[in-house]
């Protein structure tokens, strides 16, 4: 019965698990360092997905991403954060699932990745698979297993 849980568990779809794309903080292509700041620092996130206008993914930015572009030899060139924007500073080369993806692929990536964006097959952003989710998925299987 437990296993048969566990199974049925890994057999669903990422599209199951993620967080809509309409819950999900972002900023677009576009917006400069300051806003993208603002965003991160407002809504507490280390890393959001950047958009396109048309929802398509183009890369993650950071809070590390953007300190590391205002990084002067001798201070923090902080007046340079409405000037650069996020395509400057993001990262491009990010892991990606598709919604019919099963959970299993999503768990592998999250091993190494703190959330995966997730995209429909129209190649256009659907939401995030994110460590939490799967976390307390395992933890209800796990506390159901001992019970
Ligand atoms: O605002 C928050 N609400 C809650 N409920 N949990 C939060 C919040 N901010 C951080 N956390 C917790 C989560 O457990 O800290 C973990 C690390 O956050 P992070 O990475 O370094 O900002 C969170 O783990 P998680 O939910 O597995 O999320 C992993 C990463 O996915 C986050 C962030 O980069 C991204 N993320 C999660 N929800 C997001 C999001 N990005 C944009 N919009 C969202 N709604
Ligand atoms: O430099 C990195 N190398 C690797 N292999 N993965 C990294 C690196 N930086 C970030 N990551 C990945 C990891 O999956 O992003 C996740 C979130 O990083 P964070 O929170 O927001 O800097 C990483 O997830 P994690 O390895 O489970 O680490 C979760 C959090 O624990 C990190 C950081 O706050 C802290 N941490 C982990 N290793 C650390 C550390 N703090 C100091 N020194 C370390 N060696």
């Amino acid at each position: 019965m437990i296993h048969l849980q566990s199974e049925e568990l890994l057999h669903k779809t990422i599209e199951n698990f993620m967080i809509e794309s309409d819950k999900v903080a972002h900023v677009q292509i576009g917006n400069n360092l300051e806003h993208a700041l603002l965003v991160l620092t407002k809504t507490g996130y280390t890393a959001i997905p950047v958009l396109d206008p048309m929802y398509r993914l183009h890369g993650l930015i950071g809070t590390n991403m953007i300190m590391d572009k205002i990084i002067g030899l001798k201070r923090i060139e902080y007046e340079k954060l409405d000037q650069i924007p996020v395509e400057q500073a993001m990262k491009t080369d990010i892991p990606r699932l598709k919604i019919n993806d099963p959970l299993l692929k999503g768990l592998g990536m999250v091993v190494d990745h703190g959330f995966v964006c997730v995209e429909n097959e129209e190649q256009l952003f659907a939401g995030i698979f994110t460590r939490r989710t799967i976390l307390k998925q395992l933890n209800k299987v796990i506390r159901n297993f001992n019970k």
